[in-house]
């Protein structure tokens, strides 16, 4: 199997996914703690690794992906055992592109609006963030989720597919996400 290190800080929720999916696989997995509090991910050796300096960073052999999503498609795509039952990374193309759409979105939209408000805060302090525009562009993309949700039980369709392990489980909002957090919660 080659040997996974995973460069990680569990503060960080793709970090988690990644854990979360590495549990679910059982798989033999090297950890190696980044402080993010200390500002560990600009040490230079990391740096070198990794310039984006983020976590989760996975080497895996000669292969460095350092983004959670990409992360979480390469471990289905190597070590997902054949079960008709799992089917996290799904076989057929259709239903393969549309966990894929749904993990594009979480990067580019979700986290991305999620993550410029958090790090505002830890960069500025709480006084320092446009917490009206903030608001607004978060409730907007937590709407587009629950567009999502509407068209199936899940994120990207009617099981438990990988897309749902990248939604962190950490905002507790009134919509239709939180039936499906219950949903994937009685499933793990
Ligand atoms: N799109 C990336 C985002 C990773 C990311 O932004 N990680 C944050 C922690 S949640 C980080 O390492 N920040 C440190 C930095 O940017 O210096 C992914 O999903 O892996």
């Amino acid at each position: 199997m080659g040997k996974l290190v995973l460069y990680y800080d569990d503060v960080s929720p793709p970090v988690r996914s990644c854990m979360l999916l590495i549990k679910m696989l059982e798989l033999d997995v090297e950890y190696k703690f980044v402080d993010l509090f200390r500002g560990g991910q600009l040490d230079k050796a990391f740096i070198d690794l990794n310039p984006n300096h983020t976590v989760p960073t996975l080497v895996h052999d000669e292969l460095v992906i350092t983004d959670s999503h990409l992360i979480l498609m390469h471990l289905c795509e190597k070590f997902e055992k054949d079960s008709e039952s799992e089917k996290l990374w799904p076989q057929e193309y259709g239903e393969r592109i549309r966990v894929m759409n749904m993990l594009f979105f979480e990067c580019s939209v979700l986290f991305r609006r999620d993550s410029e408000f958090l790090s505002g805060i830890v960069r500025g302090g709480f006084a320092s963030v446009d917490l009206p525009l903030h608001e607004r562009k978060l409730l907007e993309a937590y709407s587009m989720l629950e567009s999502y949700l509407r068209r199936h039980k899940y994120m990207a369709g009617d099981y438990v597919s990988k897309a749902v392990t990248t939604r962190r489980a950490s905002q507790a909002f009134d919509f239709k996400l939180n039936e499906a957090l219950k949903r994937v919660k009685s499933q793990t």
